[in-house]
């Protein structure tokens, strides 16, 4: 069989849109009450519908998953080291930069690719302030035995969720587990508002000091009680959002429809790896990542991202290079390859392919067969 490049390119992901129509028609409402953001009525129906999808005591909005992460530091009041991954987007390094919070990388989990909860205790020192571990592709970190160490050593826990949108441990949201967790909302993610994003917290006396750290700190017009910043979202994004939600469920049938075809087609494949999730899990199906096994499948991971671009689909290197080999960060003592064996080797091995509701069953197979014939 001879396979044509598609006509037009095949993404790792597309956005969520919902009719045009509808957004526009909330659009009206923000025109004609000449209110635009600072916690509008759009804001306050989006913060709500959240709460209850999430299933989390408080929600606050922001205008990026990124600035989130910043306030969330910075209402923990972190300082000194954080135990995290490196197997991440780089935003979630950066954060704890800015925080000028010294990131202390951790080795990751083979099956998962989450922090290995294991190997945690021995980076903790006395300048230990946190672990910031992040539910990578949607899967959850152990989180029982992170919160273990974190009470036994009275330190905080942030969970980067950027890509764990309505994941699930038991029917527990997600958002309910350690201090404060991170959501994006960048239009890549399951569930988007453009640009946009969210923390969640159980404790409210918390929600109230990150209210106040991302509007400047202001309490009243005339009190600025906070070193604050500006991390609002505004009446266009929650306008987006609230319309995208309406859509999430349906979504997540349709990702699970083509998740089970591209395992169909790959899962006999010798050399080939698939993120599996356990039973008590619903993921959030944001990606579908594979491992490649060099010696097994006889290519290797950049050979078949190569080839697969001559046929038009952009599969993506996530999360390639490591944050732990970034320029500004390589130096630094817990960066050392040889602590990090396991992130390491994912990193130079797992390829995410294109996966998305409207992405045609088609498609997803003749992916896969492209896929079969590189195999030597
Ligand atoms: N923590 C983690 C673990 C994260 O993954 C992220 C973000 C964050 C923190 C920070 O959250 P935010 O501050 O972003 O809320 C993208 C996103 O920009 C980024 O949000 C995301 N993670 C990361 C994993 O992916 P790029 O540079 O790979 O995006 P880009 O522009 O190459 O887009 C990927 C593909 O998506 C495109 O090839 C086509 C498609 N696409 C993209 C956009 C922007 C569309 O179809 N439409 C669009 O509008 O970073």
């Amino acid at each position: 069989m001879i396979i044509k490049p598609f006509k037009e390119p095949i993404f790792v992901t597309r956005p969520l849109l919902p009719d045009l129509k509808k957004v526009t028609k909330r659009l009206e409402k923000v025109w004609s009450s000449q209110w635009l953001t600072n916690n509008g009525p759009q804001h306050i129906i989006l913060e709500n519908k959240i709460k209850q999808f999430l299933k989390v005591e408080n929600v606050s909005l922001f205008n990026n998953g990124t600035i989130a992460l910043i306030v969330a530091c910075q209402a923990l009041k972190l300082k000194g080291e954080v135990i995290t991954t490196p197997f991440t987007f780089a935003a979630t390094t950066h954060v704890l930069k800015w925080n000028n919070i010294t990131p202390v990388f951790c080795d990751i989990e083979k099956d998962t690719f989450n922090i290995d909860a294991d190997k945690i205790e021995k980076l903790i020192t006395p300048k230990t302030s946190a672990i910031l571990a992040v539910h990578v592709f949607g899967n959850p970190c152990n989180v029982e035995k992170i919160q273990r160490i974190a009470k036994k050593y009275n330190i905080k826990v942030i969970y980067d969720a950027a890509h764990a949108f309505g994941t699930e441990i038991d029917g527990k949201g997600i958002g309910t587990f350690g201090d404060v967790t991170m959501f994006s909302f960048h239009a890549t993610k399951l569930f988007h508002t453009a640009e946009g994003g969210a923390l969640v917290m159980n404790d409210k006396a918390l929600k109230q000091d990150i209210d106040y750290l991302k509007n400047f700190g202001i309490k009243t017009e005339e009190e600025i009680i906070k070193a604050g910043i500006n991390g609002k979202m505004n009446e266009l994004q929650a306008s987006v959002g609230i319309e995208v939600l309406e859509l999430v469920k349906r979504e997540w049938k349709k990702r699970e429809i083509i998740r089970r075809e591209y395992i169909k087609n790959l899962s006999k494949i010798e050399g080939i790896g698939i993120l599996d999730y356990p039973k008590n899990i619903h993921s959030s199906y944001q990606y579908f990542p594979i491992v490649i096994d060099e010696k097994k499948f006889g290519r290797s991971r950049n050979f078949i991202h190569s080839e697969l671009k001559k046929y038009n689909v952009i599969s993506r290197k996530y999360f390639y290079p490591l944050c732990s080999n970034f320029e500004c960060y390589r130096e630094f003592k817990s960066s050392n390859k040889k602590n990090l064996p396991i992130a390491n080797e994912i990193a130079n091995n797992i390829i995410t392919l294109p996966f998305y509701g409207a992405l045609n069953l088609s498609d997803v197979k003749t992916i896969c067969y492209i896929i079969k014939t590189l195999k030597k």
